[in-house]
């Protein structure tokens, strides 16, 4: 498909040229200024990042390229008209900041498709963990053992010229997006179903392909699984996994490194993993209450109680987000589309209605409402994929499309090392005025 790559290209050289312009001619120009605060709260607000992707709006939610989710829904290409739209025309409209024909996401899938082999090694780098090792360290470790393949590193050491870095940065990634549900689906059906696992189906897109072998043949399984590729597939430049990828691509590490590197960070209970903590937080309540059907006023206090004990409510707060995640909303308008009456779920709702204002009277919980996590696990839990600890790699099959991309973009503008300074607690504390004792 040399076209999605040209026609990438093509758009990514206008940009390329306004980069350089803007390094060249603007690089004084002052865009703010940084508070101590700002710095010693995970660096929040601080413009750093250069990340074409997707934006995250605090009081809005995500935009794709301008788009929000339900404007995707509306506009992606899906495969029938009741359906969710592909994850292919996402990555499409990520990487050329256009809403793709459906005759382009087609050729994606098939191009996808003919990419997917996953080479042998891996399979034994998986068999030789034991198998109950983390979903997460099985997928990382996965991820790395195809680093072998890596045609961008093959050409760095061939000595390519780094203005053509980019084209084997896309090979790569497109390599590797491709190989992701064959892995996923290999990891589970090791782990959950006795090592009986399905053989890819090429005809089938690339998410319907993993709800295939991952054992489920539903069409409402995988209209879920192509919503959540979706609506999991990027979040802006800052957070940990897009931006650990983007970190330890500056360093010209190849796609499988770097991924590996956002992979590893997405598996932290207060990003990825937070899909699985809702599951087990949920199960310890129904356990400790005694009922799957708590009333409010239960659910307010098992709330309360996981305060006092110092822990975090999880699937809710954000980092950036002042508001209820769009990506909850669109699960809770699946749910509502498909799902009539599961307890689950009706928990899940429950907890919406109770949990804002008890975080929000805590006085400093930025974010009272909840994230994508809050919904997801509760949806798949639904149609049957129960395994909560494998949760987090599906989130992280989604986040390639997005972190993936913008690696491919670091490399056209030639971006450098990332290297911030770093300061001891003396030189903050001279500069807010007051002495530090040693
Ligand atoms: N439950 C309890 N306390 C919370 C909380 C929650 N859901 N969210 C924030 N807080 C606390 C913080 O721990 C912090 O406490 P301290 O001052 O004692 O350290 C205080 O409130 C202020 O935090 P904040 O500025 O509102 O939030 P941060 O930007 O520091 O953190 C996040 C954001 C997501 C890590 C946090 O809200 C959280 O831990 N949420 C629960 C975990 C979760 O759902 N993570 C998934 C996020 C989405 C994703 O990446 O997938």
């Amino acid at each position: 498909m040399e076209y999605i790559k040209n026609r990438f290209y093509e758009k990514a050289m206008k940009n390329m040229a306004d980069f350089h312009k803007l390094r060249r001619d603007y690089g004084d120009v002052v865009l703010g200024q940084v508070t101590i605060d700002q710095v010693l709260s995970g660096m929040k607000g601080i413009p750093a990042l250069l990340t074409e992707t997707s934006k995250l709006d605090a009081n809005e939610g995500i935009r794709f390229r301008g788009y929000s989710l339900p404007e995707l829904q509306q506009k992606l290409p899906k495969l029938e008209e009741e359906g969710e739209p592909l994850p292919e025309g996402l990555f499409y409209l990520m990487m050329i900041g256009e809403i793709p024909e459906k005759e382009d996401v087609l050729n994606i899938s098939k191009d996808w498709a003919t990419r997917a082999h996953v080479p042998q090694h891996t399979f034994d780098v998986i068999n030789a963990l034991p198998k109950n090792s983390r979903p997460m360290t099985q997928f990382s470790a996965a991820i790395i053992s195809m680093a072998y393949d890596s045609v961008f590193m093959k050409a760095y050491r061939a000595g390519v010229n780094k203005k053509f870095y980019w084209d084997f940065m896309y090979e790569d990634i497109m390599n590797l997006i491709a190989r992701l549900p064959r892995i996923a689906a290999y990891i589970y059906r090791r782990i959950y179903h006795n090592g009986n696992h399905i053989e890819p189906n090429p005809t089938l897109d690339w998410a319907g392909n993993l709800a295939h072998m991952m054992g489920f043949d539903s069409v409402e399984v995988k209209r879920l699984l192509r919503l959540y590729m979706v609506i999991h597939a990027d979040h802006e430049g800052g957070n940990v996994s897009a931006h650990a990828t983007h970190l330890v691509g500056s360093a010209l590490s190849n796609a499988y490194y770097s991924f590996a590197a956002g992979m590893v960070g997405l598996a932290g209970p207060l990003h990825g993993f937070a899909n699985q903590e809702v599951m087990d937080w949920m199960a310890e309540m129904i356990q400790q209450l005694g009922t799957d059907e708590p009333t409010d006023s239960q659910i307010a206090a098992y709330i309360e109680q996981t305060l006092i004990q110092g822990r975090v409510v999880p699937g809710y707060g954000h980092a950036v987000l002042r508001i209820t995640d769009p990506r909850f909303t669109v699960q809770q308008q699946f749910a509502e589309k498909y799902i009539v009456n599961d307890k689950l779920i009706n928990v899940v709702n429950a907890i919406y209605r109770v949990a804002p204002p008890i975080l929000e009277a805590t006085g400093k919980i930025k974010n009272p409402w909840p994230n994508v996590d809050a919904f997801s696990g509760s949806l798949l839990n639904h149609y049957g994929i129960t395994e909560s600890n494998f949760y987090t790699v599906l989130f992280g099959v989604s986040r390639s499309l997005g972190v993936l991309s913008s690696l491919v973009f670091d490399r056209v503008y030639g971006l450098p090392l990332e290297r911030p300074s770093s300061q001891t607690l003396s030189w903050f504390m001279n500069k807010a005025g007051i002495k530090h004792e040693e």
